[in-house]
């Protein structure tokens, strides 16, 4: 027997036990390799500074998954080549991976602890199957000749080999595949469709125009699928609304609950909220501005009486996320909401459906929730939010930021008057007012667009004339409400967000 065979019988005898726990775990709940991709999370993920929360982004959470496939084929190769003079090691190696396919099912709060534990069993007694026989075909024959007892050449042993390993190939990626096509069809987006939402009983209106339209400018109210997406969650959570309910609890004098149905027979509030990630790098996408359907808080809040003391507000995700902020965000007369609706539909189920937070002017990690199971009334100085101990700042308001959407970094655009624009944010105080600086030229006004109100971004836009040819840079710093200006001092996202003013270098033609 080769090395090389050894190495492929102890691949695939991975990939038949990742496949049984696949299909064991296709049903409405995570997959054994999102278990285990949310442990890494949780556990490894976070304390390196450089994968910070804006790692968890939807490419990312591919790449993490195609990761964890790989690096188990790899050591099931390793696996295979040991097992080829001892086999028990390839044995003890496969039921260790079971161990650890059980620990990281068992952590997570979303997966069905009978089909983690199911799956593994089956998935590790397949697996040894997969190897034990792999490894007796491979070994049939290497010996240069053919022997009385083994009469097959080593070309036809070898043959024999390749077919049965191609056949235990292809029966791992058929399992897998229908682990797929089940898992697909267990998503409840049918139900989701059928959801009626209520109206609003009261609404603050979009504009209905804009004084200027530019190319490639944000739009004013940002659509679904162009809403960025950041969590921890490796698996979106799909709560089923007929038993999912809302509880709100701590110190509260009467503690209650709410199922879905109840909720929705709440007074409503539609209105656009611009919602951002603390991981926004200066001049980054991780914000919008979406027209959000909820209740407001402070009535959710006013049932249960909050009592005396109760400074924080802690929202917890069906997933175990959690975010805190002070009490007084719910009560200080901004908008602060229990979502259920987004842009006029049910509220996406990776945005957090049946009902998420969205408070104005906090940064997303600190207030915004999705797939919200409980709020808690408790004191900051008892508990600390999923990112604080992870090196993010506990008071996180949203920052006075600019950016330019056009003309992008590279751009190349034809000699005369220059359109510049982009987008300004500083909730819920509101920009009044958008400068930009060409070629560290005097800062000149942009014109401003129309506003729901002072939660929401602005469109801003200005023009210029550039009759040189070459490069030139546009600088844009905004100025809040309350007179106060956007800081140059550059920082990075951690802990409380990023500062600078965002630039843009172009060329004139
Ligand atoms: N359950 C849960 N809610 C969460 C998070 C999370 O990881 N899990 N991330 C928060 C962060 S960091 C941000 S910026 C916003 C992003 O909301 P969005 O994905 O709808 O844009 O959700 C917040 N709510
Ligand atoms: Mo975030």
């Amino acid at each position: 027997m080769t090395d090389t065979r050894a190495r492929v019988a102890g691949a695939l005898a991975a990939a038949m036990a990742l496949m049984v726990t696949e299909l064991a775990t296709a049903g409405s709940g995570p997959s054994m390799i999102d278990s285990i991709g949310s442990q890494f999370i949780v556990r490894f993920a976070e304390p390196v500074e450089a994968l910070a929360i804006a790692v968890f982004g939807t490419n990312d959470k591919l790449a993490l998954k195609a990761g964890i496939v790989i690096v188990a084929l790899l050591i099931g190769a390793a696996l295979g080549r040991a097992a080829r003079r001892r086999p028990q090691v390839g044995v003890a190696g496969i039921a260790a991976f079971g161990v650890l396919g059980i620990a990281a099912g068992l952590a997570d709060p979303l997966a069905s602890t009978v089909r983690v534990v199911a799956g593994c069993v089956i998935g590790v007694a397949i697996g040894v199957f997969t190897l034990t026989t792999l490894l007796r075909a491979a070994a049939k024959n290497t010996a240069p000749t053919a022997t009385a007892e083994d009469p097959r050449t080593p070309q036809a042993s070898r043959r024999s080999f390749l077919m049965l390993a191609s056949a235990t190939g292809a029966v791992a990626v058929v399992g897998a595949g229908a682990a797929r096509v089940v898992r697909a069809g267990a998503t409840g987006a049918s139900r989701l469709a059928s959801i009626v939402l209520p109206r609003a009983a009261k609404t603050v209106a979009v504009p209905a125009t804009q004084p200027f339209t530019v190319a490639g400018l944000s739009d004013y109210l940002t659509p679904i699928d162009d809403f960025y997406r950041i969590d921890t969650a490796l698996f979106v959570p799909r709560v089923n609304e007929s038993t999912w309910r809302l509880e709100v609890k701590g110190l509260v004098d009467r503690p209650y609950s709410l199922s879905y149905d109840q909720l929705l027979r709440m007074d409503m509030v539609e209105e656009p909220i611009t919602l951002s990630c603390v991981s926004n790098e200066i001049g980054g996408d991780l914000v919008g501005n979406a027209r959000w359907l909820g209740v407001p808080l402070a009535d959710v809040l006013a049932r249960a009486g909050v009592k005396r003391g109760a400074d924080q507000i802690v929202g917890r995700s069906v997933d175990g996320f959690t975010a805190g902020f002070p009490t007084e965000a719910a009560t200080d007369g901004r908008s602060a909401l229990v979502v259920v609706g987004m842009n006029g539909e049910v509220l996406p189920q990776r945005h957090g459906f049946p009902a998420r937070l969205v408070v104005a002017g906090l940064y997303g990690y600190v207030s915004a929730t999705k797939w919200l199971e409980s709020i808690e009334l408790t004191r900051l100085a008892d508990f600390d939010g999923y990112w604080i101990p992870r090196g993010w700042s506990k008071i996180a308001p949203v920052k006075i930021t600019s950016r330019i959407d056009v003309p992008r970094l590279g751009d190349r655009v034809a000699a005369g008057q220059v359109v510049i624009a982009g987008v300004a944010w500083a909730p819920p105080t509101g920009i009044s007012g958008v400068e930009i600086s060409v070629d560290d030229g005097p800062w000149t006004a942009a014109r401003l667009g129309n506003v729901a109100s002072s939660n929401t971004w602005v469109q801003w836009t200005a023009g210029v004339d550039l009759t040189t040819k070459g490069r030139h840079e546009v600088l844009v710093r905004a100025t809040d409400a309350n007179g106060r200006r956007q800081t140059a001092e550059e920082a990075s996202p951690r802990p409380d967000g990023a500062t600078g003013y965002h630039r843009s270098v172009f060329t004139v033609t």
